[in-house]
């Protein structure tokens, strides 16, 4: 296949919406191709109650699996009694790290350069950490036998927080390594000395401390797995919650010396990973060892408190931000500083060449000469993780940092935001643009999308309001943030682009059966965002398929080809990539076959993608659709040809794509309370070419929704002991549809250039450019009064504080009509 067809967008995609009919409104048939609102396939079974979730799975003879967990951050363990445990009747074994030992089982890797022990055998780095399992009956023994289950500790100083644990006498959370300190590593990116160069030379610099808090992704679904080995087959069956499949059959079968082709991983329905479901944690390895060893099916499910203590949480980044500046707002520099706490284990799902992941994102969607950067990383008594949760590997903090800074200078400057961010903008012709942190950004047309979010939101009315309220005293305050951000998605690029010095592929399967439906296989996973219906649209496009004839499967290790699962929104950019691929390659071959069925020459065979059927050059009555061709394939192939219709795809993405957006969030600050109300939320997303624009548009509800939580609600707190104190949902607040305002979605197309239907990733872009947006409008409404700053999340306390300090606080007594008199009330008693 000629490198033109795989590479690039078809002319089809390559129009934008001013230039052409937009692709997308017209796809100009309704078999549910590219563009259209097709409703979710899977959502049928959904719906009706038929999802199959992990803990649905019940299987004969099946076990339960609980964790005995440690109620301290870090102590050493002097002895673990099992005796009245194993006492029950329903109890089967208990085990301990000393039982993984004897099964080479006793540690597992992290995703990044760390190894975890699976059972705590010397020292708990964390509170909650695995200690010992019970496997029993039923999971109510399980968990009585948990509770049976005496360990002794010897309780340690913990350090719970990166600032402190960079402290020459902190308490060394990991002794285990050879190293005295709590430092993991130093990172850095851009020139040094050519960006303090220009530090020094500009007319306008400010600087912004902010913290982006420690969050939990918060799936509905906690993690889990059945476990099954099966002596006879030697084989281990593992169904778990996973966002990787194949990857984690891989990691499966190294910590565990299965051949790998003796282990079979399937993610059957997943509800939501966020990237929580990224990682392994230990309690895959404890069931797996577990059915290993007692030959029976075993269960692990996490409950919610579980998930939300000890597996992967996300962000934690102390940023200092600076940014220079000409008096007229045009950004020559930008600098930032990170102290970030990774907890007990590096297990950030990032690359090793790059730690600090994708952060070098935080030049943004601005033409920024200078920039540098650099992240400190540091071990602290509290849960591994650091990274994934709907944020594109550490995209979601760059952003912010840049968001914020750029609001900060308009405030210096007093300029209006959008006219700071206009002048900085990279011009639409600068395309392909090198980020001077050394980034390709592939399309962007920032300028397009900003000025359609103004109009929209009547800015130029807002600002109006705003000062009126402020020039009238009004007890509510008014608040616009703006945020036109640029996201990176679509890992890969592999070997061409050395991101990971890893190939960062993904893979695509397509078999056109003789009665001409297919059947789709895809090495990505869904866990929510819809792929069995977008997907099927691709092919749907490509093949001149009804969208109902195409059936897409994933999740199976033994069936799908090896694929590097769904994160960093890659499915589309990667798989999505794939699929259109594979699906040209059966668009070659049946081209072959339709020339030889309608005895014309190949270059006298044409493919009309709006009637979705070849037709002899210059005849289009004398036509064949897939279908058609399809029993040909099989039944009366041309002699050099071989039979059948099907073909697979490894795509290797040449660059990452980058889609971008404009968001304005408006709030009303409440004088009295610090409450913060979110009048209306405007999200613009550019995510290149739709497949279908209202899944695209689900994406961003949710993203938007998780974004306005961090913003305004999230946070998972420690106290100095260490012990977890938001590990639960009555302590970490999640939105509920009452803190989500209505949210007002737009698009603008800008398609990738080299992607094979010019789509981009959109599935984190919500959650990435959102805080900042309603952070801003926070500070917009109180900048009048000198305000800054203010960290998430915006808590009404703290609001009000701020506003106190600014002096805009409205005393609520003052307002406060008392009827009752309070020494009559006190003689009543
Ligand atoms: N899509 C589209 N047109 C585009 C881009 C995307 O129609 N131009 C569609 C896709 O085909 C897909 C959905 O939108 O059905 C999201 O696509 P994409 O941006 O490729 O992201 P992924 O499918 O790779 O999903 C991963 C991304 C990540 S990394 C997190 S975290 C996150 C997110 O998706 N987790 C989610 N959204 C989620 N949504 C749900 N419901 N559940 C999660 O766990
Ligand atoms: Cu960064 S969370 Mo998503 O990539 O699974």
């Amino acid at each position: 296949m000629s490198s033109e067809t795989r590479d690039k967008p078809d002319a089809k995609y390559r129009e934008d919406e001013d230039g052409g009919p937009n692709p997308e409104k017209d796809c100009g048939h309704d078999r549910g191709g590219m563009g259209e609102e097709v409703k979710r396939k899977e959502d049928r079974r959904f719906i009706t109650g038929r999802g199959n979730y992990v803990d649905d799975i019940k299987k004969e003879g099946m076990l339960h699996c609980e964790i005995v967990r440690s109620p301290h951050a870090h102590a050493n363990v002097e002895s673990i009694n099992t005796e009245r445990a194993e006492k029950m009747d329903e109890v089967v074994a208990v085990l301990t790290a000393e039982d993984l030992a004897a099964h080479d089982l006793a540690t597992m890797p992290t995703l990044m350069d760390d190894t975890q022990e699976v059972l705590v055998r010397d020292k708990v780095k964390f509170q909650s950490q695995e200690v010992a399992a019970v496997i029993a009956t039923d999971r109510y023994a399980a968990k009585d036998g948990a509770e049976r289950v005496e360990v002794e500790y010897d309780t340690l100083d913990p350090v719970v927080e990166a600032e402190k644990a960079k402290d020459e006498d902190a308490p060394v959370v990991r002794e285990d390594l050879d190293q005295d300190d709590n430092h993991i590593f130093t990172w850095e990116t851009g020139d040094e000395e050519a960006t303090e160069e220009a530090f020094e030379e500009a007319p306008v610099t400010v600087e912004e401390d902010m913290y982006y808090q420690r969050l939990h992704p918060a799936p509905i679904e906690t993690c889990g797995c059945v476990a099954d080995w099966d002596q006879d087959d030697e084989k281990m069956t593992v169904h778990m919650t996973s966002q990787a499949p194949h990857a984690h059959r891989t990691l499966f079968s190294m910590v565990s010396g299965i051949p790998e082709n003796k282990v079979r991983i399937v993610s059957p329905d997943v509800g939501g990973g966020f990237g929580n479901k990224v990682p392994i944690y230990p309690g895959y390895v404890v069931a797996a060892a577990a059915s290993y060893v007692l030959e029976r099916p075993v269960k692990w499910v996490e409950e919610r408190s579980e998930n939300i203590q000890t597996t992967s949480f996300a962000r934690d980044y102390d940023m200092t931000g600076r940014i220079a500046a000409t008096e007229d707002g045009e950004i020559t520099a930008v600098d930032v500083d990170v102290l970030a706490d990774h907890g007990a284990y590096n297990a950030a799902a990032q690359p090793s060449k790059f730690p600090a992941g994708f952060f070098k994102i935080f030049t943004g969607s601005y033409d920024i000469e200078h920039a540098h950067g650099t992240v400190d990383a540091y071990y602290t008594n509290t849960a591994p993780g650091g990274i994934a949760y709907r944020c594109s590997f550490r995209v979601t903090e760059a952003v912010y940092l840049i968001e914020r800074m750029v609001k900060a200078l308009a405030q210096e400057l007093d300029m209006d935001p959008a006219e700071v961010r206009r002048k900085n903008f990279i011009p639409k012709e600068a395309f392909p643009y090198e980020s001077s942190t050394g980034w390709t950004y592939d399309s962007g047309d920032y300028e397009r999308a900003l000025d359609k979010a103004l109009e929209s939101v009547d800015y130029d009315e807002l600002r109006e309001e705003q000062q009126r309220r402020i020039a009238n005293d009004d007890d509510k305050l008014l608040g616009i943030g703006l945020s036109t951000f640029t996201e990176i998605v679509g890992a890969g690029p592999g070997k061409q682009c050395d991101i990971a010095g890893v190939e960062m592929f993904d893979s695509a399967e397509i078999r056109v059966h003789p009665t001409g439906n297919a059947t789709v296989r895809i090495g990505v996973q869904t866990q929510g965002q819809g792929h069995e219906t977008t997907f099927a649209q691709i092919v749907a496009e490509e093949l001149g398929l009804d969208v109902e004839d195409v059936t897409v499967e994933h999740g199976d290790t033994d069936t799908e080809p090896y694929g590097l699962g769904t994160y960093a929104s890659r499915s589309t950019p990667v798989g999505g990539a794939a699929t259109a691929v594979a699906a040209r390659k059966v668009r070659e071959k049946a081209k072959s076959i339709a020339s030889n069925e309608l005895e014309v020459a190949e270059e006298d065979v044409v493919w009309d993608r709006q009637s979705g059927a070849f037709h002899v050059k210059g005849a289009p009555d004398r036509s064949l659709t897939i279908e058609e061709i399809a029993g040909a394939s099989y039944m009366n192939s041309p002699p050099d040809e071989e039979p059948g219709l099907e073909a697979v795809d490894y795509y290797d993405p040449p660059n990452m794509t980058f889609p971008f957006g404009a968001y304005v969030c408006v709030v009303e600050v409440d004088r009295e309370t610090g409450e913060v109300d979110i009048r209306n939320f405007y999200a613009l997303d550019d995510c290149g070419n739709r497949i279908n624009p209202m899944i695209v548009e689900g994406q961003v509800h949710g993203g938007v929704a998780q974004g306005i939580g961090t913003a305004m609600l999230e946070h998972v707190t420690y106290d100095d002991e260490g012990n977890v104190t938001a590990g639960d949902f009555m302590n970490y607040l999640l939105p509920t549809s009452m803190e989500i305002p209505e949210i007002e979605t737009d698009y603008t197309v800008t398609p990738s250039p080299h992607h094979p239907i010019g789509a981009k990733g959109v599935g984190e872009s919500p959650t990435v450019g959102s805080p900042p947006a309603v952070v801003n409008a926070v500070v917009d409404a109180m900048e009048h009064a000198g305000v800054t700053h203010v960290d998430m999340p915006m808590t009404p306390d703290r609001v009000w504080e701020v506003l106190d300090d600014a002096g805009l606080a409205i005393d609520p007594a003052e307002n406060m009509e008392f009827d009752i008199d309070v020494e009559d009330a006190s003689a009543d008693d």
